[in-house]
């Protein structure tokens, strides 16, 4: 029996280095001196690839000969980050690779940022997803995620001279991608379109056209468990050829269409916009990946039997749907059981009931899909029968479970009325095991707001997993300097596999030698990050001031607006001669978003933020003292440099709005302190790391009701606040347009007249934390004595415990069992 790979691999330095040059000669056809960096990267993926390879087979077959349950992540995203590292630090070939690199004469950093980043999500649900799979395989837990190839990842972000966002197209594929292997023999047609119709009294699904669905497997090593798992997207292709006919009349552009159609399924990722779904190409896309992951799971089960016994499905595999993107699984595995199968109905119910559970990733309704019946019609006809008969079912099920009317025509699956349409959160509560919300609060909000009327019904359904992320990626290889010193500290690397032992660090928080070793490692990693950014912004960064870091997607909601408008204030102040320049605490405020393309006031809150930095930085009066920098193109690579340097982290979302956010899990473990509202995660952070270690404010959920029902009216608190009125009022003069009081008319309109997030109200209280913070920021020693009880008491935010968490709560399934 081939051996699982050992925790650290006996493969010399000297070996791998030759492994490094074989690969280059006969997988490449390159000599080491003609080699570039981005051909010894390459090499090196192929290398690494290769001594996975044995575990990878053999997980595989220990799941498919075993009786462990496995489970599957069906997610539109999964936002990886780079590989060569994370890969090499699972293989145990870290010292080898340095060592070899070395050794062919190459410098070991060009290597890794030869590496581009797939940007295959558009924020937390996507990189969620990618913490998900790497801490199932670390627990040796069985597992596919599952998803989609996409040709162009998440827009890469550039910035015009007016400080505007650009979009421009991130073509990855167009560099190598030695991580992903596509696999033709297995792969899968997926149908669209056309007619049911009636033969020998069943409903017959005729198709009109077909798209080729081609897996792309990506190997997920866990960490010291000798357990590789498979991450498999999918590709679209097209089946037709040249249509000759049409090609021969020259009618060349009509004779690729449909290859063209088909492969646009696979082109693009969605931008996240909570304002504009609906379209048709997302819905293909939903139905390709789902449909293609289905038919392949019974595939990589039951082999090609004609007729294999489903109704072990939900013993063989658990399907989690990462929010409502695959949730068109649902009624596609009805339809495979039934159409393809040749089960009835009940069975069918039975065997899709006990496979799919849900998680809600969010609180906004309008970021609940809801697709017009009228489209399912047109693109999936056999599906939208399916929806109806289920939707009828459940009416009548409710029918027999409650006298209350109203809530049941409230629970519609399929709406009533004139254009009818579904709601995906619904069909997935209806029809899913377990529903799960991903913090404390937000579940709670989910059982009380979103889906009350579900949880009065199936109260046992519901559930909690508060979410986590990789100490591996986010500790180890993005902050190595506090990975040594926590090693140093509790005598033992273990943490990296239980996260928990952070605890033990509790005791040297007193000790001033461990928090004076503490501030140099902080002060070091802003040091680094200074240099990134200077060579790769050119921003000149000075690493003795605080580092203060807000990076998320940009949403009204999230507040970006609130942390600008203090900034403002504060520059005003300055200015003024209101507070003294040598009372000012010196900042660098680090902002990291991208805005949907579509997001208007997203947008214009990019460019305010670029142009306060500007203004700012042509100040000779406030040099020194405030900065404000806006890296484009956040991404994970910027995140690993970034978290690992800041100080102060910034999660000022409006009370009941995130969900529950994830960076701030990220930044606590790296030891920052936090200021934030009562909102998603940063309830259960608090109450973690202590009252007295995290800097709280502004209104909570129950205030913010209060709020709404009172008729808000945000300019009651520009009035009150004379420097909430300064900063809005700059704003709206043109001190950040050039004296153009247009630029930013909207915004200070939304502001004065809507604020639907409540910024202006929280304004005061955001202010007066502030300045609790500058005082705690003085005493050096203090600030790193709480920083160190945040990541001793952060251990619980390891996606292992989360995982745990499902294992336990929603898949009812654990680890391979290991050989003695
Ligand atoms: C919606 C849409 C709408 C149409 C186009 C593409 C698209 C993509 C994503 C979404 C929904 C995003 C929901 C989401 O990202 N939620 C975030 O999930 C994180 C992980 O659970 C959580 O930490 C964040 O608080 C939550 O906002």
């Amino acid at each position: 029996m081939t051996e699982l790979t050992a925790p650290k691999s006996s493969v010399t330095a000297a070996q791998f280095a030759d492994e490094i040059r074989n690969e280059l000669k006969y997988t490449q056809g390159v000599t080491p001196e003609q080699a570039k960096p981005a051909d010894i990267y390459v090499a090196t993926a192929t290398a690494v690839r290769k001594h996975l390879m044995d575990s990878w087979m053999k997980t595989q077959q220990d799941m498919i000969n075993g009786n462990t349950k496995a489970v599957g992540y069906l997610s539109a995203e999964f936002l990886m980050g780079k590989q060569l590292r994370n890969a090499l630090l699972n293989s145990g070939l870290t010292d080898q690779f340095y060592a070899a690199v070395k050794e062919l004469g190459f410098d070991a950093q060009e290597v890794i940022d030869a590496e581009y980043e797939p940007g295959l999500g558009n924020g937390g649900l996507g990189r969620l997803a990618a913490c998900f799979i790497d801490s199932l395989a670390s627990l040796g837990v069985p597992a596919f995620g599952y998803g989609i190839q996409y040709r162009y990842g998440i827009f890469r972000q550039e910035f015009d001279e007016e400080g505007r966002q650009v979009e421009r197209p991130d073509y990855w594929l167009t560099n190598e991608d030695p991580w992903g292997h596509i696999d033709y023999a297995r792969d899968q047609r997926v149908n669209f379109g056309g007619e049911v119709v009636e033969e020998a009294g069943k409903r017959v699904w005729k198709p009109a056209w077909a798209v080729r669905a081609i897996p792309v497997d990506y190997m997920v090593p866990g960490y010291e468990s000798g357990r590789v798992n498979t991450l498999r997207l999918w590709q679209a292709r097209s089946y037709d050829e040249f249509d000759l006919l049409t090609f021969n009349k020259s009618e060349y552009l009509d004779a690729v269409k449909p290859q063209v159609k088909a492969e646009d399924i696979s082109k693009i990722l969605y931008p996240e916009d909570s304002t504009e779904v609906g379209k048709e190409l997302r819905l293909e896309q939903q139905y390709f990946f789902a449909s293609a992951s289905l038919h392949d799971a019974i595939r990589v089960f039951y082999g090609d039997a004609e007729k294999p016994d489903l109704t072990t499905f939900p013993d063989k595999i658990t399907f989690q749907l990462n929010d409502t993107h695959p949730v068109i699984g649902i009624p596609e595995l009805m339809r495979i059981l039934i159409d393809e199968y040749g089960y009835d109905w009940d069975t069918a119910w039975d065997i899709t009931t006990k496979t799919f559970n849900y998680t809600c990733h969010t609180l906004l309704p309008e970021a609940l899909e809801v697709w017009p019946a009228s489209l399912i019609g047109k693109l999936l006809p056999r599906h939208l029968e399916i929806i109806e008969k289920i939707n009828d079912q459940f009416m009548h099920e409710l029918e027999g479970l409650t006298d209350d009317e109203a809530k049941i025509e409230r629970m519609r699956i399929l709406t009533a009325g004139e254009n009818p349409s579904v709601r995906m959160a619904y069909l997935a509560s209806y029809a899913g095991s377990h529903v799960n919300g991903v913090a404390e609060l937000h579940s709670q909000l989910l059982k009380d707001v979103t889906l009350r009327d579900f949880s009065d019904i199936y109260p046992a359904k519901f559930t909690n997993v508060t979410n986590g992320v990789t100490p591996r990626r986010f500790m180890k290889l993005a902050n190595p300097g506090l990975s040594a010193l926590i090693t140093e500290g509790l005598g033992t690397d273990k943490w990296l596999e239980d996260l928990e032992l952070l605890k033990n660090l509790e005791p040297l928080a007193q000790d001033d030698e461990f928090v004076k070793k503490f501030a140099k490692v902080k002060y070091d990693n802003k040091v680094r990050f200074a240099d990134f950014a200077k060579s790769e912004y050119g921003f000149k960064l000075d690493p003795t001031t605080m580092f203060d870091t807000m990076i998320k997607r940009l949403h009204e909601y999230k507040r970006q607006a609130l942390k600008i408008l203090e900034v403002i204030a504060t520059y005003a102040d300055i200015k003024s001669g209101k507070v003294k320049v040598e009372d000012v605490t010196p900042r660098t405020v680090i902002f990291g978003a991208k805005a949907a393309p579509g997001y208007y006031l997203a947008k214009m809150t990019i460019q305010l933020i670029n142009n306060v930095a500007k203004v700012i930085d042509n100040d000779p009066d406030v040099m020194g003292k405030l900065k404000v920098v806006f890296p484009w193109n956040y991404n994970i690579r910027v995140a690993q440099m970034l978290i690992p340097a800041t100080e102060l982290d910034e999660q000022i979302s409006q009370a009941g709005k995130e969900a529950s956010g994830t960076s701030n899990m990220k930044f606590a473990l790296n030891g920052a302190l936090t200021v934030g509202t009562l909102d998603g995660a940063n309830v259960e952070i608090r109450e973690r790391v202590g009252a007295d270690n995290f800097f709280l404010f502004g209104m909570t959920v129950d205030e913010v009701d209060k709020m709404y029902e009172s008729n808000y009216d945000p300019a009651k608190f520009y009035e009150a606040d004379p420097r909430l009125k300064t900063a809005i009022d700059m704003v709206a003069d043109g001190t950040f347009s050039n004296g153009d009081k247009e630029t930013y008319a909207p915004l200070v309109s939304d502001w004065l007249t809507k604020d639907w997030f409540m910024t202006l109200a929280d304004f005061t209280a955001y202010h007066d934390i502030q300045s609790q913070i500058e005082t705690l920021y003085a005493d050096q020693l203090e600030w790193n004595r709480k920083a160190i009880l945040n990541v001793a008491n952060s251990g619980y935010f390891s996606s292992d415990r989360s995982i745990e968490d499902y294992l336990d709560r929603v898949w009812m399934t654990g680890p391979l069992p290991t050989e003695k």
